[in-house]
C-alpha cells in the first residue's frame, strides 16, 4: 500500500490544499492530511474544526485519512509507516523554508519530501490571507470551499 501525508496547518482549509491532496490522491493508495498541532501559534479555527472541515471538503477523493498530530512529521511518518511528504510549492519563496524542511526530515528518518508545482491559479492564496481579507469583510468565496466559507462567516459573525 503506497502511503503519503500532506501536512500542515489548514488553518483553514483553501482550495490551494485541496488541489494539491487531489492530485496527491491520485498518486497514492492512501494520503494522509495530518493537521500538525502548534500549541504557540493561535489558530482562528480549533483542531478539531480544521479536522470537521478537511473530511467534508476531501470526501470526494475516498483514500484521504484525516488525523491532527503533537510533535514532529517525521514521528508521524513513523508511525504510519509512511515513506513520503507531498508539499505543494507556491513560489520560490516557499522554496527555501521547504528545502530545509525537506532536507531536515530527509536527515532524521529518510522520509522523503515529493513537491507538486501549484495550479497558477492558487499561487497566491494561503490561509492567512483568507483570514485577514474575510476579518476585513473581503470576499473570499472564490478561495475556499462551501463549508469553510459558511465556517468564517459563524466565526466572523
Ligand atoms: N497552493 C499549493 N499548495 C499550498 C497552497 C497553495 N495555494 N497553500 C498551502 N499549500 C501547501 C503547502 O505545501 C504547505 O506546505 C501546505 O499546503 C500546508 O500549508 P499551511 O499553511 O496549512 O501549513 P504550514 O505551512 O503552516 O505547515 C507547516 C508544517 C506544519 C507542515 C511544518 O511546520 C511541520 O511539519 N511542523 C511539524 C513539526 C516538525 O516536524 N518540525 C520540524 C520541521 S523540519
Amino acid at each position: 500500500m503506497r502511503r503519503a501525508v500532506c501536512p500542515g496547518s489548514f488553518d483553514p482549509i483553501t482550495h490551494g490544499h485541496i488541489d494539491i491532496i487531489g492530485r496527491a490522491s491520485k498518486l497514492y493508495d492512501v494520503v494522509h492530511v495530518a493537521v500538525m498541532i502548534n500549541k504557540s501559534k493561535q489558530g482562528m479555527f480549533t483542531i478539531d474544526e480544521r479536522l470537521d472541515l478537511i473530511r467534508a471538503c476531501t470526501e470526494e477523493f475516498g483514500n484521504v485519512r484525516i488525523d491532527a498530530h503533537h510533535g514532529l512529521l517525521v514521528d508521524y511518518c513513523k508511525q504510519h509507516d509512511i515513506p513520503a511528504i507531498v508539499k505543494g510549492l507556491r513560489a520560490v519563496s516557499d522554496f527555501d523554508y521547504e528545502l530545509q524542511m525537506a532536507q531536515m526530515n530527509n536527515g532524521l528518518t529518510g522520509v522523503e519530501t515529493l513537491f507538486i508545482p501549484t495550479n497558477p491559479v492558487h499561487s497566491f492564496l494561503s490561509s492567512s490571507l483568507v483570514k485577514e481579507v474575510a476579518t476585513w469583510g473581503g470576499d473570499v468565496s472564490h478561495l475556499v470551499p462551501d463549508p469553510v466559507m459558511r465556517a468564517l462567516e459563524r466565526k466572523l459573525a
